[in-house]
């Protein structure tokens, strides 16, 4: 039998960088105007994922640093959907300045980008949930965009700790009823979880 995953894994090979942008008012008319994008605290796994995704090792640049991605970086797949790279939040080690220009990029970028599909927000499945983070799920949420849950770096815990978190999750996430649609486990060593997010984009693609 011909193997399923292959011919989604072809689907995201197929992709290109289309380029970095310090707001979301420099991104110029692109063709395909359906996008998902990738948010969530600095060093969660952000640009790790959009490289596990796509079976492409260094489409996004990643770092044992955080902070490393400081603007929003558009990655096209199969002429069908855009994926975004954005930095990340809540890294104390840099300036004020510098997190609240981040929070800012990322806030308008929510509010006013008309393309944007899906949200994926990544939990580090180690540090659970913070408050930053529910507000980011709140901003989505007055927004009315649909968003995910990613449990990311799955192999640095317990299954009793990755159930526990997921649960109480799903327990908060009774709150957003309207736009929370599902949550992932993921780890990028292994590449495990990574194609049930695969098939989640594919869906929004077409
Ligand atoms: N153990 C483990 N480490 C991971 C996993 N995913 C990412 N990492 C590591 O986590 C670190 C941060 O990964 P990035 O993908 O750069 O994180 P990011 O969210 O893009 O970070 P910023 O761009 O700084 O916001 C790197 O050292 C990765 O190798 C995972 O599934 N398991
Ligand atoms: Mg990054």
């Amino acid at each position: 039998m011909a193997n399923p995953n292959k011919n989604l894994n072809n689907f995201f090979i197929s992709n290109n960088f289309i380029g970095s942008f310090n707001t979301y008012r420099d991104i110029p008319e692109l063709k395909i105007n359906n996008e998902c994008c990738f948010i969530g605290r600095s060093n969660v796994g952000k640009s790790s994922l959009i490289n596990a995704i796509t079976k492409t090792k260094k489409l996004a640049k990643t770092s044992k640093t955080p902070g490393r991605t400081q603007s929003i970086n558009l990655f096209e797949i199969n002429n069908k959907i855009n994926l975004v790279d954005l930095p990340g939040y809540g890294f104390a080690k840099v300036s004020k300045v510098m997190r609240e220009k981040l929070i800012t990029l990322i806030e308008e970028y929510i509010r006013n980008r008309c393309n944007l599909n899906h949200i994926f927000l990544l939990i580090d499945s180690k540090v659970g949930i913070k408050d930053l983070d529910i507000d980011m799920i709140d901003l989505i949420n007055d927004c009315s965009k649909k968003f995910s849950i990613v449990l990311t770096k799955i192999d640095k815990v317990s299954k009793k700790q990755i159930d526990y978190e997921s649960n109480s999750i799903l327990s908060l996430m009774e709150n957003y009823k309207e736009t929370f649609e599902n949550i992932f486990v993921s780890e990028t060593k292994k590449n495990n979880g990574i194609i049930d997010i695969q098939k989640t984009i594919y869906k929004i693609s077409h």
